[in-house]
C-alpha cells in the first residue's frame, strides 16, 4: 500500500521490491532462442518436435471429432470453424514435424494455436464442452511461458480468460451459477499454474546454465557458454546482409609475466582484459575466454570488415596498466546464404580461420591484427592474411 507522510506518498520497501521483480518479469527476454540451444545441445531437439507435433495433431483432430457429438457447434459459422481449425492445426503439427521453428515461427504458432483454441472452444453447442476445451489454453500459457515474453502470456491468458468467461456466462443460462463459477475457477488455475510451472522451470534453467556457462576468474563466457550463445546469436540474425565477424584474441608472451610477476598478477592481467574487452565490444556482442590467455568475441555485423574492430581491441589491450599486448585475428562470413555450410559448421571454420589469422599475427611479432579472407574462410584453408 502507499503510504502518506507530510501529503507525500511513500512507497514501503516491500512495494520496492513488489514493484521490482514485476518490472524484471515484464521485461525479461524471449527464452526462445537460448533454450532451442539448450534442447538441441542435449540432443532432445528430435523428441521434442516429435512430442510437438503428436499433441498439435491430436488436438487439432479433436474439433471435427466433436462434431459427431451431441454437443456440435452451432452458429452461423460453426460448419467452417471446426474444419478450418483442424486443417490449421495440421498444418502447425506439420511445422513442428518438419523442423525446429525459427522464434517468429514460434511465436506465430503460439498466436495461431491460441486463436483456434478460442474460436473452437466458443462455437461448442454445449457450454460444458467449451469450458472443457479452454484447458487446452493451459497447455498453450505453459509453452509461451516456457519460450516467450511475457506480453505473449498476458496476451494468452486474456485470450482464455475472456473465452473462458463467456462460456461461463452461458453455463449460468444453460445450467446455475455454481457450476459455471467452479468451472471459471477450474480453467483459471490451470491457466495460472501451467504457465507458473513453466516460468519457475525456464528461470531455474536459466541461472543453472549462467553459472555452467561462465568462466570463473573474468567472469566472461567460457568455451560451452561461447558456443551457445554464438549459436543463438546466428539463429536470431538472418536478415540478408548480415556477416557473422569472429576475433580470436591470444595474449602475447603471457607465460613471462607469470614467471616476472607471479600468478597472482597474471590472474589480475586476465581479469583487466576481459574488462577492456567488455567495454570495447557491443552489448550484443558474444565474449568468451576460450582457455588459458585466449579470448574470443563473436558478433553480427552489416559489414564484412572487422579490422577496424580488432584495432580498437588491440589498442585497448595494450593500455591496461600490466606489460601485455595482444594477437588478434579476425574472419567473418556471410549469414544465410543457400551456398553455406551449416551453421554449426560456420561457426567453426571462422574460429579456425580467425586462429589462423591471429597465429600469422603471432608469428610477425605480435601486438598485430590480420583478417582472415573470405576465400579463406570458405575453404578453410590457411591461405593469405591481410
Ligand atoms: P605466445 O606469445 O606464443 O602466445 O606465448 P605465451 O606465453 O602467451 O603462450 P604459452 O601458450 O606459451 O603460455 C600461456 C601461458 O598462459 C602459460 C600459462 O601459465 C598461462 N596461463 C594460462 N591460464 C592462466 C590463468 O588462468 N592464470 C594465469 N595467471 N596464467 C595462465
Ligand atoms: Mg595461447
Ligand atoms: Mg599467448
Amino acid at each position: 500500500m502507499v503510504s502518506r507522510r507530510g501529503g507525500r506518498p511513500r512507497v514501503t520497501a516491500v512495494e520496492w521490491r513488489v514493484l521490482g521483480l514485476m518490472r524484471q518479469w515484464w521485461h525479461q527476454p524471449d527464452h526462445f532462442d537460448w533454450l532451442s540451444v539448450y534442447v538441441k545441445t542435449r540432443g532432445m531437439h528430435l523428441m521434442w518436435r516429435a512430442g510437438i507435433a503428436t499433441v498439435c495433431a491430436m488436438t487439432a483432430a479433436l474439433p471435427v471429432a466433436l462434431l459427431a457429438s451431441s454437443s456440435h457447434p452451432h452458429g452461423a459459422f460453426a460448419g467452417v470453424v471446426a474444419p478450418f481449425v483442424t486443417v490449421v492445426g495440421t498444418m502447425l503439427a506439420l511445422l513442428w514435424l518438419t523442423r525446429w521453428p525459427t522464434r517468429r515461427q514460434s511465436i506465430a504458432f503460439s498466436l495461431i494455436a491460441t486463436s483456434c483454441v478460442a474460436a473452437t472452444c466458443l462455437v461448442q453447442g454445449d457450454p460444458r464442452a467449451g469450458i472443457l476445451g479452454c484447458t487446452a489454453f493451459a497447455m498453450l500459457g505453459g509453452y509461451i511461458a516456457f519460450f516467450h515474453t511475457a506480453g505473449h502470456m498476458v496476451f494468452s491468458f486474456s485470450v482464455a480468460m475472456i473465452t473462458t468467461f463467456i462460456l461461463a456466462a452461458r453455463l449460468v443460462r444453460v445450467y446455475d451459477v455454481v457450476l459455471a463459477l467452479c468451472a471459471f475457477a477450474m480453467i483459471f488455475m490451470l491457466n495460472v499454474a501451467f504457465p507458473f510451472a513453466a516460468q519457475s522451470l525456464v528461470h531455474a534453467l536459466s541461472i543453472d546454465v549462467r553459472r555452467a556457462n561462465l568462466d570463473a576468474l573474468t567472469g566472461l563466457l567460457n568455451r560451452r557458454g561461447f558456443y551457445q550463445a554464438a549459436h543463438a546469436l546466428q539463429a536470431r540474425r538472418r536478415e540478408p546482409q548480415t556477416y557473422l565477424g569472429v576475433a580470436m584474441i591470444d595474449l602475447d608472451k603471457f607465460k613471462r609475466l607469470n614467471d616476472t610477476h607471479g600468478h597472482a598478477v597474471g590472474d589480475q592481467a586476465l581479469v583487466e582484459v576481459g574488462n577492456v574487452l567488455r567495454d570495447n565490444c557491443r552489448a550484443t556482442s558474444v565474449i568468451g575466454r576460450a582457455g588459458g590467455e585466449e579470448f574470443v568475441v563473436a558478433d553480427t555485423f552489416s559489414t564484412p570488415d572487422r579490422s577496424s574492430m580488432a584495432e580498437r581491441l588491440r589498442r585497448a589491450i595494450a593500455a591496461i596498466p600490466y606489460p601485455i599486448t595482444a594477437s588478434i585475428g579476425t574472419a567473418s562470413a556471410a549469414l544465410g546464404e543457400p551456398s553455406q555450410v551449416s551453421e554449426r559448421r560456420l561457426l567453426d571454420r571462422l574460429m579456425t580461420s580467425a586462429d589462423t589469422a591471429m597465429y600469422a599475427a603471432k608469428r610477425a611479432g605480435g601486438n598485430q591484427i590480420r583478417s582472415a579472407s573470405f576465400a579463406d574462410v570458405d575453404q578453410n584453408s590457411t591461405g593469405s592474411f591481410s
